[in-house]
């Protein structure tokens, strides 16, 4: 994908525009600032996301270290008394139904322990952790030790909810109650727990989606995924969203290897926030083994080499391999038997991971029958996750194919701006245009060859 000529001696762009690059990251995030958070995309999703939120805290440390505090700070003041930290917070100046589902659907008002601010009433993986120590890290200062400080409280309180409320399954993971929660919203992974989930495609009459307003409706989730995702949210708000008996009422349940290696990440990261803040890491070292044990006895597959989602519901591991599978990787404390096979799975032809790859990184296995290039998190390549599994590469030493993956992160960004998503086989740039996770993640890698 290297975009040099002969013309120029062969240069990628990505070396003779590094600069450039960088400039045009910084002013997506500064496009994306609105008073107290960036909004993933001022189109699309002109609110504040919650894992959003965290991965452009990491770009903004490079340039912006006070917006990225402000960032993460907005973000934890929506925390439920619960702990639970909302996926959306709602910004209150915008015209109702700038975004769909709104305020008025989520209705957190009602709910005894959401905050004063809307919010939704599902969560996202739980990065935030991991976000505010590598913030600490690439600018520490008087005021970063201050907003470790603030927030490490906040922080423990989320895992808490996580690993106590959420923990349905009752071996130490949490569960998501809707597919938004893994952020991967209509991965083939859900495809099979959402089947079970009774709807009709008739409920969206009553509503008005937004998103096919700003992007192609043959990229977006279809309406009866959208019909499944209102069905899960009734349900959980009719409960108050009280995690409480979940497992006898709750059509979707579900523990996502995304969602539980975030929640692993995050212990080691409050093993480390512990650490310079005072308080003691023995606890969160302890926690992050166990979660680590727990993933690989309940999410791996020996036999296949990668891990899947359990389906609550069956008892089952869903079969299909995505990339969510390969997030395990990120864990530095994974035992080498999963590490040499998820590195296996990732070099093989189903996600094309190499020291030169040719093409980005998939989102869904490439030889499956149910790839889908263009269609969300269904095939297209996505920073978050190429991302995430970079730093996996490099926790377990594979430098080499860390740098290729790199280069491809750069090559979308060159090629294609910064776009939502691309691509997996030509890169072109897809969804939002001007996308914040894409712009963050970005400088990350660029500031860390
Ligand atoms: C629903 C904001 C969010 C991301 C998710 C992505 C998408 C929302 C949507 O956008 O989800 O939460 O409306 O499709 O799937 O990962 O956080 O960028």
């Amino acid at each position: 994908m290297s975009t040099g000529t002969a013309a120029d001696g062969g240069a990628p762009a990505r070396a003779r525009d590094a600069g450039a690059l960088w400039r045009l990251a910084v002013a997506t995030l500064d496009g994306n600032w609105e008073h107290d958070h960036t909004v993933p995309s001022r189109t699309l999703y002109p609110h504040q996301w919650s894992w959003d939120s965290a991965f452009i805290a990491v770009g903004l440390s490079h340039v912006r270290p006070d917006r990225a505090w402000r960032e993460l700070r907005t973000l934890f003041a929506a925390q439920w008394a619960d702990g639970r930290v909302p996926h959306i917070v709602f910004n209150p100046a915008l015209r109702a139904g700038s975004y769909f589902p709104g305020p008025a659907f989520w209705d957190s008002a009602r709910v005894a322990g959401a905050p004063a601010v809307a919010t939704s009433g599902i969560v996202q993986p739980p990065v935030h952790a991991l976000a505010a120590w590598l913030v600490h890290r690439r600018a520490p200062s008087e005021r970063s030790r201050a907003e470790l400080a603030w927030l490490y409280p906040r922080l423990v309180a989320w895992q808490r909810y996580l690993t106590g409320r959420r923990d349905v399954g009752g071996a130490g993971l949490a569960s998501i109650v809707h597919p938004w929660e893994s952020g991967l919203d209509n991965s083939p992974a859900w495809d099979s727990p959402l089947a079970a989930v009774p709807a009709d495609v008739a409920v969206m009459r009553a509503y008005q989606r937004h998103d096919t307003d700003h992007a192609d409706a043959a990229h977006r989730p279809t309406d009866l995924d959208y019909a499944r995702y209102v069905a899960l949210v009734d349900a959980y708000r009719a409960g108050g969203y009280r995690d409480d008996g979940l497992g006898g009422r709750h059509p979707f349940l579900v523990e996502c290897p995304l969602v539980n290696t975030a929640l692993g990440l995050a212990e080691h990261a409050l093993a480390a926030i512990a650490r310079e803040t005072g308080a003691d890491p023995g606890p969160h070292r302890e926690r992050a083994t166990r979660i680590t044990a727990a993933l690989v006895d309940r999410l791996y597959d020996p036999v296949g080499g990668t891990f899947h989602p359990r389906d609550l519901r069956t008892g089952r591991l869903v079969p299909a391999r995505t990339a969510l599978g390969l997030m395990p990787l990120a864990l530095p404390g994974l035992p080498a038997r999963p590490v040499a096979a998820l590195l296996a799975e990732a070099c093989s032809p189903r996600f094309g991971l190499a020291a030169r790859m040719d093409r980005p990184l998939p989102s869904h296995d490439r030889t499956a029958p149910d790839f889908e290039p263009l269609r969300y998190w269904r095939g297209p390549s996505w920073q978050n996750l190429n991302w995430l599994l970079w730093r996996g590469l490099r926790a377990h030493h594979r430098f080499d194919l860390a740098a290729g993956l790199r280069d491809s992160m750069v090559d979308l960004v060159a090629t294609a701006g910064c776009h939502e998503y691309f691509h997996p086989d030509t890169g072109a740039g897809l969804g939002s245009p001007a996308f914040g996770w894409t712009a963050a993640l970005l400088l990350d890698v660029l500031a860390e060859p």
